[in-house]
Parts: structure tokens; C-alpha cells; sequence
């Protein structure tokens, strides 16, 4: 099943139409067996499965030797992405020089595991090595498209989609103002699309943001960079919606605004989702963001952002699934009913 998305051939679009159809078909057997066996899944992995989804962590690699930690990652997920290790400066400290050992490390225990691998990610303003922060003009360009090139190059076959561009916006739908957009110009995103597909045809390509939960300017100003590249044919096939929430979180427009980029012709991924709070108030953030991915045909899959609150970049704010003990919450519970 996890291979059907891998076995895209063509680039573009039509790689992202010939997965979409592979997992309707799979979305229609996956419901005949729930009728027949009137059982659903009980791990995450699993039930996302039934609808040709998955369902992934971040993985910190350094933690794989602790057994709570490796044990409820293959017990629960059927994909994973590096939560630091596949970033521009611990896989290029030097200019040229790439470390693939931890994300080889992932890819491993990904493949040992029958897991997909999403890429995070390939071009992105924070965690540059600071050999690139000093570039300027065509030497950042060259250094960018070398990146891109290393990296997607050595991971190609092994990525179901990559984080191709990270954060590039600001909140009212201007261009983040990085040394990429200063020196480079508007164009640094779609020639980094571009440089990904040559480097890796088969992996699907995102574009990835926070602070897009809603349809508000951030997200408009993606959709419309999206609808751009498609009319224009720049390879593009996905969007990753990251879902950093709270339980305040308005998510009255959240189905919506990820049906309305389905509808221009990408896929949706949530990709870093965590959920500050406790209790059902957490739950039931996590329970309507599923929802809202079931609900979409073209979202497929959902990624929360580690596997215990205790390793958490907001540790404080306890936002996972799972507390420091490796004890399923309710917002566990919440997760689990949403996907079956
Ligand atoms: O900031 C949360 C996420 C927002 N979207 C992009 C993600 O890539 C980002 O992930 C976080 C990681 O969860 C943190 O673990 O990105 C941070 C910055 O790259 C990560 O923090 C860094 C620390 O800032 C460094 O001091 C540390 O060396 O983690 C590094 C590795 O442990």
C-alpha cells in the first residue's frame, strides 16, 4: 500500500492525478473489508490505511534506542519524517560536504519497517549552515540548486513527498523577507521546485507553512502561488498545512481552505500537526483536524510533529499523543475514532 505512493512515474501533475486515483481505489476496497469484517483498525498506522492514508511522526534518530520510543513508533506509524536531521546544516555543514547518517539512519528503519518517508526539508530561512548565510546573489542561487541537487538526489526513490520550500511567507501574505527572497528574488521558490523534480522525479513536491489553518491571507497568498505554478506548469503537487494549534484554535474555516487547494489539483498533507493543551479540550482539536483530512479525498495523510510530550519542541505545552510514559490520551482516543 505505502508503495503505491512511490510508484509515481511521471513529474508534475500527472504523478499527483495517478496517486489520487490509487488511493480511491484503495479507499473502496479499504471500506468493502471494514463491511465485511465490521472491525476497525486499532493503531493509527492502520486505520489511516484502510483509507489509503497515512498516519506519521518525527523522529529525532538519537531517541530510536529507547525502547517506549522505537516500540510505539512501529507499533502505532506508517510513516515518518526527520524532525531535524534532513535540514540544510546537518546535511551540509560544508559547502559541498553532505551527512546523509542520520536521515540514512531514518530511511532504514523506515524501510525495515514498511514506513514511508516524508523529506523535510530542502530550502527553509532557519537552520542554514553558516556558510550560507554569508552568500550573496548567484553564489547563494548556485549554492541553493547544489543543495537541492545533494540531498533529493541521494534520498531519490526513497521519498513519498518532499518539504521542497519551507515558510516562505509572512502572515499578511507578503514574502518572508530571507537572505533567500533578498538575494534571489521572487523566483528562488519555483527554481527550487524545478531543481527538486530534476533531482528526484518521483517524490512528490510540497510547499509547507504554519499559520495557514484558516483561509486568511497567509493561506490565500499560497493558494495563489499554487495556482500560478500549476497554469504555468511548474512542478508542484502538494501542500503541507504544518497545524501548530492550540486549543483556542479557530478551525471553522480548516476543511475548507484545504478542500479549496484539493480543488486547484494538489494533495494536502498536514504535516507537523501538534496541539497545546490537555484533556478533551486537546482531543478535540485533534479529532476535527482529522476529520477534516478524512474528509478530503486529496488529504493524504497527517503527520504529528514527535511521538512524546517529554521530547517535544513544546514540551511544556504536553501536544502530542502521547504523554512522556508513552501512555496513549484521550486525544489519542479522539485521533483513532476520526480515522475509523
Ligand atoms: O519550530 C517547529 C517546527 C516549525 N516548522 C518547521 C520545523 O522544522 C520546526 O521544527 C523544529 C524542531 O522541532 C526543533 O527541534 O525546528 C527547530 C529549529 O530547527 C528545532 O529546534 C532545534 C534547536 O533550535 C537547535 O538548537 C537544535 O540544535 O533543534 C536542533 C536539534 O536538536
Amino acid at each position: 500500500m505505502f508503495n503505491d505512493h512511490l510508484a509515481r512515474g511521471a513529474r508534475g501533475r500527472v504523478r499527483a492525478a495517478f496517486a489520487t486515483a490509487a488511493a480511491a481505489g484503495l479507499a473502496v476496497a479499504a471500506a468493502l473489508t471494514f463491511t465485511n469484517n465490521a472491525q476497525a483498525a486499532d493503531t493509527l498506522g492502520a486505520s489511516a490505511a484502510e483509507s489509503g492514508r497515512y498516519f506519521g511522526a518525527a523522529v529525532v534518530p538519537n531517541h530510536l534506542g529507547e525502547s517506549g520510543y522505537v516500540d510505539t513508533l512501529n507499533a502505532e506509524f506508517n510513516s515518518i519524517v526527520a524532525e531535524n536531521v534532513m535540514k540544510w546544516d546537518a546535511t551540509e555543514p560544508n559547502r559541498g560536504q553532505f551527512n546523509f547518517s542520520g536521515g540514512d539512519q531514518l530511511v532504514a528503519h523506515a524501510q525495515a519497517n514498511g514506513m514511508e518517508v516524508r523529506g523535510h526539508t530542502l530550502v527553509w530561512h532557519a537552520q542554514q549552515p553558516g556558510w550560507v548565510q554569508g552568500l550573496t546573489g548567484d553564489d547563494l542561487r548556485q549554492a541553493m540548486l547544489d543543495h537541492i541537487a545533494g540531498v533529493a538526489g541521494h534520498y531519490a526513490g526513497d521519498i513519498s513527498s518532499w518539504d521542497v520550500v519551507n515558510e516562505a511567507f509572512e502572515w499578511d501574505g507578503s514574502r518572508r523577507q530571507s537572505n533567500l527572497q533578498q538575494q534571489l528574488g521572487d523566483g528562488w521558490i519555483e527554481e527550487a521546485f524545478w531543481a527538486a523534480d530534476q533531482a528526484d522525479p518521483n517524490a512528490k513536491l510540497c510547499y509547507n507553512d504554519y499559520g495557514t489553518d484558516a483561509i486568511n491571507a497567509k493561506s490565500t497568498a499560497i493558494y495563489d502561488m499554487v495556482a500560478d505554478f500549476l497554469a504555468r506548469g511548474v512542478p508542484i503537487d502538494c501542500v503541507g498545512f504544518q497545524s501548530h494549534l492550540s486549543t483556542g484554535a479557530d478551525l471553522s474555516t480548516y476543511q475548507a481552505n484545504l478542500q479549496r487547494f484539493a480543488d486547484l489539483g494538489v494533495d494536502v498533507e498536514i504535516t507537523e500537526l501538534d496541539v497545546g493543551g490537555s484533556g478533551s479540550a486537546q482531543a478535540e482539536v485533534y479529532r476535527t483536524v482529522t476529520e477534516a483530512c478524512m474528509a478530503v479525498d486529496r488529504c493524504t495523510g497527517i503527520t504529528v510533529w514527535g511521538i512524546t510530550d517529554k521530547y517535544s519542541w513544546r514540551s511544556d505545552e504536553t501536544p502530542l499523543l502521547f504523554d512522556g510514559d508513552y501512555q496513549k490520551k484521550e486525544a489519542y482516543s479522539a485521533v483513532l475514532a476520526a480515522l475509523n
